[in-house]
């Protein structure tokens, strides 16, 4: 028995309260969590799976957002072949009817059509022929030869795998699509509480948009970053990074980068500081980790604060009689914090930065050891994207959105709409 089933049991004798995160976000095991959501199924296999249970009921679903935040994952300079194959939509199989939540789990399906060329290797229950064609053959059998900097090594002693398909096919970022399912479904919830979500990508490689940009016109970024193949909001800059990728591209390399998520219309309190597993930048911060290639989380100022002086880094606090009841009346000249004082939203905008690592299949690719022969070898080469920073950003925007839709639950009541309606009003109509 692992530690995440003793807490499950221990937990679950704890009446009264939820933790039903646990088992569906994994990182910590002991949350409570009030939307709790489990992904399923394999990059090559017949399709993707997502699950999310506590989203409220009485909300009516726009299917088509769904589908374009699906599509703007796919997007971006860098990326390889398997997108032109793909064409990510969900069909939705439960906890929705007649476009409306009913309350019970939510289950979308994100078919993957490149399965039709798959299924022989993939198939669930059929075993791999032995007659392939030769390039099949090679997908089939060529799989012992670990990826430096790939789940391939460690997730194959883990579960015991010789070959690592069985590891790869599950380890591989074709997931985050459920993620970006879900996260567009939380991100509607928290649209319809005037909440929104913004990315841009603020490095590629050695290439970083210069500081200083203005962060206060917020439909400006979204428009500049949509238009760009690598979502970046400045044109001089955006030239240099597709010359950067592109430079990748030749030299069969990968690049990574950082990019930025900018959430509006957070209302003050969200999140917590009496326990550690409250605090809503801890969240944040293990949910974005927890995406594939992940190396780094900043919010507000992050590394940069700790070179600096107090009276430097924290936000001064003003208060306006006429100001924002989203914020209670107080705001910030500055943002240092990006949004988040004491684990808790404090009304301004909620800034994260995200550093991803250039991705590990090269196509010329790095020495390590086959399993099967213990011997030095050249890792195998799969299929792959040169650059997912641009994706990222659309990755991070939905993800973040799933946090931020379970703490605004958590404040304001998850069972239904109007009764989550009713306690935000409420919120915002008390005096402070
Ligand atoms: C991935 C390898 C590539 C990527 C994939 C992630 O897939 P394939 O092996 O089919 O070419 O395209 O990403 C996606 C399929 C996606 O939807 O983002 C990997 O090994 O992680």
């Amino acid at each position: 028995m692992n530690s995440q089933t003793t807490s499950l049991i221990t937990l679950r004798g704890n009446a009264g309260t939820r933790w039903c995160g646990l088992t569906a976000v994994g990182l910590f095991p002991t949350l409570p969590y009030m939307l709790s959501y489990l992904t399923s199924g394999e990059s090559h296999g017949p399709q993707i799976t997502a699950v999310i249970d506590g989203f409220p009921a009485g909300f009516m679903v726009d299917i088509e957002r769904i589908n374009y935040q699906l599509a703007r994952r796919q997007k971006g300079f860098g990326r390889g072949g398997r997108m032109k194959i793909e064409s990510d939509e969900v069909e939705v199989v439960s906890g929705i009817r007649s476009g409306c939540t009913m309350g019970g789990p939510i289950t979308f399906i994100i078919h993957n059509r490149d399965w039709e060329n798959w299924t022989d290797i993939m198939h669930p229950t059929r075993p791999v022929s032995e007659d392939l064609p030769l390039r099949q053959k090679r997908q089939a059998t060529e799989t012992s030869r670990p990826r430096p900097g790939h789940a391939d090594l460690a997730g194959a002693i883990k579960w015991n795998h010789h070959d690592m398909r069985n590891v790869l096919e599950r380890a591989s970022a074709r997931e985050t699509a459920a993620r970006v399912a879900l996260g567009a479904l939380a991100r509607q919830l928290l649209e319809h509480f005037k909440v929104a979500f913004v990315s841009h990508v603020v490095r590629i490689g050695p290439v970083s948009l210069p500081t200083g940009y203005n962060r206060t016109d917020l439909t400006e970024i979204a428009r500049l970053s949509e238009e760009s193949e690598v979502r970046c909001i400045d044109r001089e800059t955006e030239r240099q990074m597709i010359d950067a990728i592109g430079s990748a591209i030749k030299q069969r390399d990968s690049v990574g980068g950082v990019v930025e998520v900018i959430v509006h219309g957070l209302p003050v309190g969200l999140g917590g500081f009496s326990q550690w597993y409250h605090r809503l930048d801890g969240k944040l911060a293990g949910a974005m980790m927890a995406i594939h290639s992940v190396k780094g989380v900043e919010i507000g100022l992050g590394f940069r604060a700790a070179e600096m002086k107090g009276s430097e880094v924290h936000d001064e606090i003003f208060y306006d009689a006429d100001g924002d009841p989203v914020k209670k009346k107080f705001f910030r000249k500055t943002n240092n914090a990006g949004g988040i004082e004491g684990g808790i939203t404090n009304g301004e905008d909620v800034i994260i930065r995200v550093a991803a690592k250039p991705i590990s299949t090269l196509n010329r690719p790095l020495t390590t050891v086959d399993v099967k022969t213990k011997k030095p070898a050249k890792a195998m080469v799969e299929r792959a994207d040169n650059c997912v920073v641009p994706a990222l950003a659309v990755i991070c925007e939905n993800v973040a959105a799933l946090v931020l839709a379970d703490a605004f639950l958590d404040k304001f009541g998850s069972d239904n709409l109007a009764e989550t309606e009713r306690n935000y009003q409420a919120f915002l109509n008390a005096d402070y």
